[in-house]
């Protein structure tokens, strides 16, 4: 399996809402890595370009005032698959149609408070984690459990 990166934020309503640890834990916990990690306020031109595929939605405006309303955490996280993974420990993006024992189905009601992005695709995920670390910010290691999580 492919090993890849990919950009994870708790949005806004997450870090209000007490729930940073509860969140990251979930990807620590699954076992995917976490090389890159801040606590941050998003500027417009950082929203826009990171929403930039939804520029002509009507939720737009509303999902840029949202994002850069409080801070937020982003984090990139590597592992075998990690973008898909990522987006199935997250659930659906409508926290309505989100299974339980989800990210989302567990901590959120309404898709315009879903807690948490995930990149959605290898070409997103590139330009995502780039858009919120410079690659010196993001670390290589080894974790003495590796063997553990995935097998040699
Ligand atoms: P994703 O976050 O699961 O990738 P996208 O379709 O890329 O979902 O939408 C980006 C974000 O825009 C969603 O996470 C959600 O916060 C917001 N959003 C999407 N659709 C709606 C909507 O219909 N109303 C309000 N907000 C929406
Ligand atoms: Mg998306």
């Amino acid at each position: 399996m492919p090993s890849e990166r990919t950009l994870i934020l708790v949005k806004p309503d997450g870090v209000q809402r007490g729930l940073i640890g509860p969140i990251i834990g979930r990807f620590e916990q699954s076992g995917l890595k976490i090389i890159g990690l801040k606590i941050m306020q998003m500027d417009e031109e950082t929203a826009g370009r990171h929403y930039a595929e939804h520029v002509d939605r009507p939720f737009f405006s509303g999902l840029i005032e949202f994002i850069t309303s409080g801070p937020i955490v982003a984090m990139c996280v590597s592992g075998p698959n990690a973008i898909a993974h990522c987006r199935r420990l997250m659930g659906a993006t409508n926290p309505q149609d989100a299974a339980p024992g989800t990210i989302r189905g567990d901590y959120a009601t309404d898709i315009g408070r879903n807690i948490t992005h995930g990149s959605a695709n290898e070409e997103d995920a590139a330009r995502e984690v780039s858009l919120f670390f410079d690659e010196s910010e993001l670390l290589s290691y080894h974790r003495a459990t590796g063997p553990w999580i995935i097998e040699p």
